[in-house]
């Protein structure tokens, strides 16, 4: 139903309501009140997939075609204690490239250990494709990192194939449905352990017409079964400058219309998230805004 916003968080146990109730992503009524800040700290990736262009920032979490600034742990840490002295409204740190933060897992962790120290009042948020996830949980864990994003665009194989067309996995790259096959059970090998250890996990999953549309009620279900507490359906974003989809020239993204048809059909007992702004991985700010230059390093020098 479309109660109020109270209403709509109200259903939820204590423990859990403390932790989505200042999280924009993870509330929409949140979201009206409280921002987040990204810190571009991994620029590797370990898979590939067909929406990518390696140039930009990682499309799982952001809006293709652009392009962040990388900085060093050290340096976002600097940052992030600057803005969050800057904006009282930023409650939560997230890390969402520009490539696939645990694909790094030296310079994420990193990020996070200092700040965990530095900064104990600003939750610590982190997205991921999910390949490398089962070996980092515990030490994400270990860093009081209460939400999670995965990226999962399948559950089949067969449908993986047409979107991931290799992976590296064990110093070498792996192709087509292996490699798909691999991924998805990486995915939901990590999906499961975070549930587990009681952190919120939310799964993204860009829609792409002709590909995955169909499929993906099918992986609201089983990611649903699984625990997880929100999924974001995100448009692939086709746009000329930023190159054709790799596998298949002339891939469109979806209408409003059928982005909207799709989450109807998604939106169970797990709550649909609606709202999401596909935010570059160094955005600064209210969702939807970027207070990004308000911030460069030089600036933040003659704040201190
Ligand atoms: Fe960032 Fe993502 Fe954490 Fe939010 S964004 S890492 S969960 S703090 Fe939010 Fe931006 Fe959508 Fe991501 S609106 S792209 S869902
Ligand atoms: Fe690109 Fe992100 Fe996919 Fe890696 S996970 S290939 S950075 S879209």
């Amino acid at each position: 139903g479309c109660g109020s916003s109270a209403d709509r968080l109200s259903h939820l146990p204590e423990a859990i309501r403390a932790k989505v109730d200042n999280h924009p992503c993870f509330s929409e009524d949140a979201h009206h009140h409280y921002a987040r800040m990204h810190v571009a700290v991994a620029p590797a990736c370990n898979i590939q997939c067909h929406y990518c262009n390696r140039k930009y920032d990682c499309s799982n979490e952001s809006r293709p075609g652009v392009v962040s600034e990388l900085l060093t742990p050290d340096r976002a840490v600097k940052k992030v204690i600057a803005v969050a002295a800057n904006i009282p409204q930023m409650t939560v740190l997230g890390i969402a490239g520009p490539g696939d933060p645990l694909a790094n897992p030296e310079r994420t962790l990193e990020t996070f250990r200092q700040l965990s120290e530095k900064a104990p009042d600003i939750r610590l948020c982190v997205s991921t494709n999910g390949l490398a996830l089962p070996e980092v949980v515990d030490e994400i864990c270990k860093h009081n990192i209460e939400h999670v994003t995965i990226t999962i665009n399948c559950v089949d194989p067969d449908v993986g194939a047409k979107i991931y067309p290799w992976i590296f996995w064990n110093n070498r790259r792996v192709k087509g449905r292996k490699a798909a096959e691999i991924l998805i059970a990486q995915q939901q090998k990590g999906l499961e352990m975070l549930v587990e250890r009681g952190v919120l996990v939310k799964v993204n999953s860009v829609l792409i017409p002709g590909v995955n549309d169909e499929h993906l009620k099918e992986v609201s279900r089983a990611v649903k079964a699984k625990g997880a507490f929100l999924h974001n359906v995100m448009p692939l974003i086709a746009e000329p400058e930023h190159g054709t989809f790799y596998g298949l020239m002339g891939q469109r993204g979806p209408s409003n219309e059928e982005l909207q048809t799709l989450q109807d059909a998604c939106a169970g007992d797990m709550a649909m998230m609606r709202h999401c702004r596909q935010c570059r991985a160094d955005a600064v700010g209210m969702l939807g805004e970027d207070r990004g230059h308000e911030f460069t390093l030089d600036k933040i020098e003659t704040m201190e």
